[in-house]
């Protein structure tokens, strides 16, 4: 009952400030950051690690991000790199509702929604300075949901690992292949690899403390299962992943 092959899926690019990516130390200025999903192909089922952003969506209400998306760069467009359609999927899982990470949701019809019980609440309830991060409701139409807490594994070698202060109920997840290391996706529980390396939290967290605190607990995860860490958006250590279609197995 192994975990078969996982694949990168490419989402496209979006641009923030650098005093977001590192919270009240920056520097200033533009930094365009890689947006990517986690495809794992198991014997149980399709799943998918968040979707990635919606065009439309961040060209209406943040065009100040500047996505750079193609139609390849869709989930229909990567899922057909590898001869698959968003109806395969069998389960969605989401670090966390924020828009760039849950805007390809509704094209898996077929899919389970898996969900920290207390990240759809508090994407439903934003605090006010979370609304413009949960901006993207797309993903609460027609959902078929399986609520979750904290840490769970979801298929044998999928364990979700619960990493709060990013936001209320983030999820990181560690992929464990039968022929490689196990896989450590952060989620925005860290943006890359310097916030790790230098101890600095990034924005558009609901807790700065507990932001920390995770990122401390991603360290150890790694360090304990000698875990490849893949951070969620960092454009140079993006540059040395495997996309899809080429698999990590
Ligand atoms: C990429 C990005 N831009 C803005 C926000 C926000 O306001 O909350 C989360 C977020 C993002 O991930
Ligand atoms: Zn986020
Ligand atoms: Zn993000």
């Amino acid at each position: 009952m192994p975990v078969q092959a996982v694949c990168l899926l490419d989402g496209g690019t979006l641009v923030i400030d650098g005093f977001h990516v590192f919270w009240n130390v920056g520097p200033a200025g533009e930094v365009r950051f890689p947006c990517y999903s986690v495809l794992v192909q198991h014997s149980e089922g399709t799943v998918l690690y968040d979707t990635g952003y919606d065009l439309e969506h961040v060209n209406k209400v943040l065009p100040f991000e500047k996505p750079q998306q193609t139609d390849e760069q869709t989930i229909p467009g990567q899922l057909s790199l590898l001869s698959l359609s968003p109806t395969d999927v069998t389960h969605v899982v989401n670090s966390h509702y924020h828009f760039d990470h849950c805007g390809g949701n509704h094209f898996c019809t077929n899919a389970v929604t898996v969900c920290h019980a207390a990240e759809l609440e508090a994407s439903r309830n934003p605090q006010p300075f979370e609304k413009l991060g949960y901006s993207d409701a797309s993903y609460d139409l027609d959902a078929r949901y399986e609520l979750v807490k904290g840490d769970c594994e979801l298929m044998s070698g999928i364990e979700l690992i619960e990493t709060p202060g990013h936001t209320t109920g983030h999820y990181s997840m560690l992929v464990s292949p039968p022929g490689r290391a196990p896989m450590l996706f952060t989620g925005d529980a860290c943006y890359t690899r310097e916030n790790l390396d230098r101890n600095i939290a990034s924005s558009f967290h609901v807790d700065p403390v507990a932001a920390l605190e995770s990122m401390e607990r991603l360290r150890q995860v790694a360090r304990e299962r000698e875990a490849d860490i893949f951070f969620s958006h960092d454009a140079a250590s993006y540059a040395g992943y495997q996309l899809a279609p080429v698999p990590y197995r």
